[in-house]
């Protein structure tokens, strides 16, 4: 019958890269790449839009360390816009929230306020906002033995160095060194407080070089929009996200296209359209889309193949979006299914720009919710975000589905547990450390090189079964690997 005439769909453990010649070493290997038209990062990783993965602790780490998280949209808008906020402001330069202490407070009060807020030292600021002074620990260890009840106007150290808002961090450090300060306020032309700079954060900042920042020097942010929420995507792009994700089970469905090209007009942020699996939904939205995001199925944690009978095989799915979105410079993301870091560049080779992935870092300290024991192992829950936990808690429109009254939802997702692993440096050190010797097998200084010149063959049943250790007992668990 004609209908049983099919063609083939691949995924990861069907291929693997073809060997070349090559005299690229896997540490010098390059993997800055792009999220969407306009946002680059330096590891082409992004953690998955999902309650249990990304919330702004997440998304701090990843682009610290060079990547982008993307903030899950199971909270209210106001909870996202702090939430972008916090991403936004965590390595700036200048700390707009700074405590503050006034003239007139006792120093007992300053130094318990301190204290509870976690900080070494604050400006002092009348009542209009104007800078009199600074006060800090070594101003007031003296008053705590003799003069509690003093003012703080007493205590503080009322020849104050500020600077200018367009100060650099060279210009702060010259600063600090010569006056001996580790913190200097930064005021407006009539000297009323607009933030302040300190030792602390710029030494931070040093630390993170390969962060990924945007114009103005803030690590970049990404957010999930449902498929309609013009009011969130506005929200979210006024908080400073550098990227929208619109997320969808299936954005190859028309209404979708329609409202997330309605999305993009309104906005400035990139807006990345998803997921879709195939080169028709693929044609439907390059003409608007910054981004394209891939993956109808292969999640860990997803049921869609399932339950629904539909989805693509990721490799397949990766390449023929990449087929078209490469025709018209749009960047693609591999969304769900990566367990190792060979999944991760196989999917680069089948066309995509970044990976996104969920399993893989659920069991971080940076993702939300916390460690749990079973039978004397650590893990933490992570869950699909079609199962019926997590649409009860809203985003029930990822699938199409209005809310439930009786919460009776058709899921197309399981809630689960996954190991605990430690940091995400750690592991994302592993990711991308495998990446790159992977771009050493192939020869390939670039991403876009590698893209290029990679090649599959395809791996038959016994060949995968070969791919993994075998005819052994595993006795020490290895950092990146561990079986099935
Ligand atoms: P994985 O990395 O294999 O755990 O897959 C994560 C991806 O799975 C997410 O980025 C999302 O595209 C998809 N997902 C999230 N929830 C569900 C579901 O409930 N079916 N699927």
């Amino acid at each position: 019958s004609q209908k049983l005439q099919v063609p083939e769909a691949l995924t990861f453990d069907d291929v693997l890269l073809r060997p070349k010649e090559s005299r690229v070493e896997p540490d010098e290997a390059d993997t800055a790449t792009r999220v969407s038209k306009n946002v680059e990062i330096n590891v082409p990783v992004l953690t998955a839009a999902m309650d249990t993965v990304t919330e702004s602790d997440m998304a701090i780490a990843m682009a610290r360390h060079g990547g982008l998280g993307v903030l899950h949209r199971n909270m209210d808008v106001d909870q996202m816009v702090a939430e972008i906020e916090r991403v936004k402001r965590a390595d700036e330069l200048i700390i707009r929230d700074v405590v503050t202490a006034a003239p007139d407070q006792t120093v007992r009060d300053v130094d318990q306020m301190m204290d509870k807020q976690g900080v070494s030292g604050a400006p002092v600021v009348d009542d209009d906002g104007q800078v009199l002074g600074i006060i800090s620990g070594t101003d007031i260890r003296p008053y705590l033995e003799v003069g509690e009840d003093d003012a703080v106007d007493e205590a503080m150290t009322d020849e104050v160095v500020t600077a200018p808002e367009d100060v650099t961090a060279r210009e702060a450090l010259e600063l600090m060194y010569e006056h001996k300060i580790e913190r200097v306020p930064i005021v407006d032309d009539d000297n009323r407080l607009i933030g302040l700079v300190t030792m602390q954060g710029i030494l931070q900042r040093r630390e993170y070089d390969t962060a990924a920042r945007d114009e103005n020097d803030r690590l970049v942010a990404g957010a999930a929009v449902g498929p309609f929420e013009l009011d969130r995507a506005t929200a979210a792009d006024e908080a400073g996200a550098d990227v929208l994700f619109i997320d969808s089970a299936h954005a190859h469905n028309l209404n979708v296209v329609d409202s997330a090209r309605e999305i993009k007009e309104t906005v400035d942020a990139d807006v990345v359209v998803g997921n879709i699996g195939t080169r028709e939904a693929a044609e439907d939205v390059v003409d608007f889309a910054d981004g394209v995001k891939v993956g109808i199925g292969p999640g860990s944690i997803c049921t869609t193949r399932v339950v629904t009978g539909a989805g693509m095989p990721q490799i397949t799915a990766v390449s023929q979006v990449a087929d078209v979105a490469s025709q018209h410079d749009v960047p693609v993301i591999a969304d769900g299914g990566i367990r190792y870091s060979g999944d991760a560049i196989k999917a680069v080779a089948a066309g995509a720009d970044a990976v996104m992935l969920g399993s893989y870092f659920a069991g971080t300290d940076e993702a939300p919710g916390r460690v749990i024991t079973m039978n004397g192992k650590k893990y933490k829950q992570y869950r699909g975000m079609g199962s019926v936990g997590a649409m009860s808690d809203g985003g029930g429109d990822r699938y199409l589905k209005e809310e439930d009254e009786d919460d009776e939802f058709v899921p197309e997702g399981v809630e689960a547990a996954t190991p605990y692993k430690g940091s995400v440096q750690s592991e994302l050190h592993q990711l991308v450390g495998g990446m790159q010797s992977g771009m050493g097998y192939v020869g390939a200084e670039t991403l876009p090189e590698f893209k290029e010149r990679s090649e599959f063959v395809r791996v038959s049943a016994a060949g995968q079964q070969e791919s993994h250790p075998h005819d052994v007992m595993i006795t020490d668990e290895a950092p990146n690997y561990s079986p099935d």
